[in-house]
């Protein structure tokens, strides 16, 4: 049976971090904006986080040695990243997508899929759609995004980037193969650099060349890899825009600091603050919880998560921040230093359930605890009260 045929759109903005420099300072207009690393005339060490499309003329991009894109263009704007700011500007442009569709699946801090098939009519077409989404977007945000719109996740993503900045891609269903077919094979889904050297010893180039190509001949190669390459080259691609769990109810709390850190104390202190917060605000919404994940971002943005699912569900604070300090002791940042850290509480239980029949003591005198704390930070401010260890951090960062 035919399946319905589906309109994903993929939004990516357009050189983030650095529109955002270019949008706040005027003056940064119409030039190469690096964000980054300290160059340090041109001896600084670290990368390129991304750069204004000036900038990509002279052969800059994200991930290149800063002391290389000094080298390429001495006289461009060096900034380093305000990550508070770009977060700012990410829920700013999530808030919008959400008024597109519920149906959204969230990539990265710039970048996302949603599946506008059972909203599009809301705004006429899916075309009038993707338009109206990107209209909203600047106009609310002073930012541009490129948007791809097609029957299938990966054709969504590429189309997308081809146009980049300020695109717009629409690929009908009867389209698709054509658009897919002339496209170079490394842009297909799946093909990594191994995979790409082998197709291109076997002749193949395109992603037209794959989808032509005896899918028996391709198994023999790659394994079941290939009859998956072979079905996304002739435009067999089912996967959904996945709602993130995250969406999904949970609650969280998050601190970036404003040096990157290593410090454990400060660290273990931060993480306590943030369990203190995510329980009363679990306790005020009546939840409680069996996952409870350590968010941890690192030098240079980069983001890991670790989780663990607990038998009993929970919001009490010494609770989920035994699993967290778990979790983070477990946790190898391998000598990097610490830029962010986040707490959450998800998979919850309806607490009434919890709150009947077999209630434990230990339970109640603890229950007694957090409320009376939850007075004296209500009459005196939060912070007033908290345990030993978030105190004790406190008074120090202050003296
Ligand atoms: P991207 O969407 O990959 O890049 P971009 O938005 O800057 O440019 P494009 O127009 O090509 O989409 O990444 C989004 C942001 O993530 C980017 O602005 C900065 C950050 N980032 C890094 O910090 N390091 C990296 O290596 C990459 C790829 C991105
Ligand atoms: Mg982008």
């Amino acid at each position: 049976m035919k399946r319905k045929a589906r309109f994903i759109v993929h939004v990516d903005m357009d050189a983030f971090f650095a529109a955002i420099e270019q949008r706040d300072n005027p003056s940064y207009q119409n030039k190469p904006v690096i964000v980054g690393a300290d160059p340090k005339a041109g001896k600084g060490r670290g990368v390129v986080s991304t750069c204004s499309y000036e900038a990509r003329k002279f052969g800059i991009h994200s991930a290149m040695p800063i002391s290389i894109a000094y080298r390429k263009c001495p006289q461009a704007i060096f900034l380093p990243p305000d990550f508070e700011k770009y977060s700012k500007a990410s829920e700013k442009v999530y808030e919008i997508l959400y008024e597109f569709s519920p149906v959204i699946e969230p990539v990265g801090i710039d970048e996302a899929f949603l599946d506008i098939t059972s909203s599009y009519h809301l705004f006429g077409t899916p075309r009038k759609t993707c338009l109206k989404l990107k209209e909203r977007i600047k106009a609310e945000t002073g930012l541009t995004a490129s948007v791809g719109l097609a029957p299938t996740k990966m054709a969504a993503k590429i189309a997308s980037d081809l146009k980049k900045p300020d695109g717009f891609i629409e690929i009908s269903p009867e389209g698709l193969l054509e658009f897919l077919w002339p496209l170079d094979v490394g842009k297909l889904w799946g093909v990594g650099k191994k995979t790409e050297l082998a197709l291109r010893a076997m002749g193949i180039n395109t992603i037209g060349d794959i989808a032509r190509k005896d899918v028996k001949k391709l198994i023999y190669v790659f394994g079941k890899s290939g009859e998956h390459l072979w079905e996304l080259a002739n435009g067999i691609d089912e996967r959904e825009v996945q709602i993130e769990p995250e969406e999904a109810k949970s609650i969280s709390n998050e601190h970036t600091f404003e040096r990157d850190t290593d410090d454990e104390r400060k660290i273990k202190s931060t993480l306590m603050i943030l369990c203190e917060k995510v329980s009363r605000r679990l306790r005020e919404e009546d939840l409680k919880g069996r996952t409870i994940t350590l968010k941890i971002r690192l030098e240079g943005f980069e983001t890991h998560t670790r989780a663990k699912t607990i038998q009993q569900p929970t919001n009490f604070v010494d609770f989920i921040f035994k699993v967290i300090k778990k979790l983070y002791e477990d946790f190898n940042r391998k000598g990097k230093k610490v830029r962010l850290l986040g707490v959450k509480v998800s998979n919850f239980s309806i607490q009434e359930v919890q709150n009947t029949l077999f209630k434990e003591k230990e339970d109640v005198r603890l229950e007694k605890l957090h409320n009376a704390v939850e007075k004296i930070n209500e009459k005196f401010g939060e912070g007033t009260v908290h345990r030993a260890r978030s105190a004790k951090s406190k008074s120090k960062n202050k003296s």
